[in-house]
């Protein structure tokens, strides 16, 4: 078949849909996979949290998927339908990492991709990854609340497939990260933490999970909690935030499109939603880094200062087994991570590496 990606069979990941197609949903037998083979993230270990806790703390590092977010899981199952379904053109809207995903599966399924984002709020990584993969970019005086109404209405009045995560087929490749959990864990994990913005991810987990678990591949299903930003947290006071506001701009959404289904995952597992402000956000951001290595967006730092925070009021995870998922990677939005940094002045010597082990304080 011409075009078609040659077979092959040499014991490496082979992107999510390959790798879990029986327990995927909406997928045609006859589908080909648009794929940048992603998923099969590392799940790493965490020895800060953990001896925090006393319990196992784990990381779903998700800022390891070719685009450096989780949303590559969603949109290789979106594309992949797009494209069999014959659309020409795709649009999303987003506050920056699901753009810059479209644009980089819409450049391999040989499809246009059409973005609205919120004016000056996307990290200059997502925006550089939508340019340079091709997208035409629509700037919106407004927030992505009022980008996600005009993408449902372009893609119901205009030739253009919707993949933001109200397309179905977003969460059904989502869900697969909880397969990976727990095929990794050899069960699930007590407990699941993430941040939420729009609330796809933490519905797709929980899919993902209650699947698992109707399967016997799983002996339980974790509570879930869900950690948004004091500005916009919709799913911690019960309504929607008209002008949502936080420096975590990946979260910076007021009415999440799966609010009830997100409302459900908490409540099914047992679990709950909270917020954390900035300054808390970005504090676990920089610990994260330092302790584990692991260098993520300031939205992504958000289930690790939820855990901080509830260790600090008293919440007991000893013993137990606890996955964050931190959703996307650090170099995205360099200008915010070095914001908590604005203190260190660089040291510059000569070319003279006495000056150097003086300025170290080596001698
Ligand atoms: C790094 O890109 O909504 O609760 O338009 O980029 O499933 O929305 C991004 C969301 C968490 C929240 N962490 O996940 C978009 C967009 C990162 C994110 C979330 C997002 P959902």
């Amino acid at each position: 078949m011409s075009g078609s990606s040659p077979t092959v069979a040499n014991g490496q990941w082979r992107g999510l849909i390959e790798e879990y197609r029986d327990l995927i949903d909406l997928l045609p037998d006859d589908l080909e996979a648009v794929t940048l083979r992603e998923g099969g993230t590392p799940l790493v270990h965490s020895e800060w949290l953990s001896s925090l806790t006393g319990g196992q703390v784990w990381l779903k590092v998700e800022g390891n998927n070719p685009t450096g977010s989780f949303k590559d899981r969603g949109m290789t199952t979106a594309m992949s339908l797009a494209k069999y379904e014959g659309a020409q053109a795709v649009v999303c809207a987003s506050t920056g990492n699901t753009s810059a995903s479209m644009a980089a599966y819409a450049a391999k399924a040989g499809l246009k991709p059409l973005v609205l984002v919120p004016e000056g709020k996307i990290a200059a990584g997502k925006m550089a990854q939508a340019v340079v993969h091709g997208a035409q970019i629509i700037m919106v005086r407004g927030n992505f609340d009022h980008c996600l109404t005009m993408a449902k209405e372009l893609a119901s009045n205009y030739p253009v497939a919707l993949v933001n995560s109200v397309n179905p087929a977003r969460l059904q490749g989502q869900k697969t990260a909880a397969f990976e959990i727990c095929d990794f864990l050899g069960d699930a994990p007590d407990y699941h933490l993430l941040p939420v913005g729009n609330a796809g991810n933490i519905s797709a987990y929980w899919m993902g999970y209650v699947q698992y678990a109707a399967l016997g591949r799983s002996s339980r299903r974790p509570v879930m909690r869900g950690f948004q930003a004091d500005g916009a947290a919709p799913l911690v006071t019960g309504v929607p935030f008209p002008d949502p506001e936080t420096k975590a701009t990946a979260i910076r959404i007021g009415n999440p499109a799966s609010w009830q289904l997100a409302v459900a995952a908490a409540s099914e597992s047992g679990g709950r939603f909270a917020a954390l402000s900035d300054p808390q956000i970005l504090a676990a951001q920089v610990e994260l880094a330092k302790h584990d290595g692991v260098f993520v967006e300031p939205a992504s730092a958000a289930g690790i200062a939820g855990l901080l925070s509830e260790l600090a009021a008293g919440e007991s995870y000893a013993g137990k087994t606890v996955a964050i998922t931190v959703t996307g990677h650090g170099l995205k939005d360099t200008a915010t991570a070095l914001e908590s940094f604005s203190d260190i002045v660089d040291t510059v010597v000569d070319a003279d590496v006495d000056a150097a082990a003086a300025a170290a304080g080596l001698i």
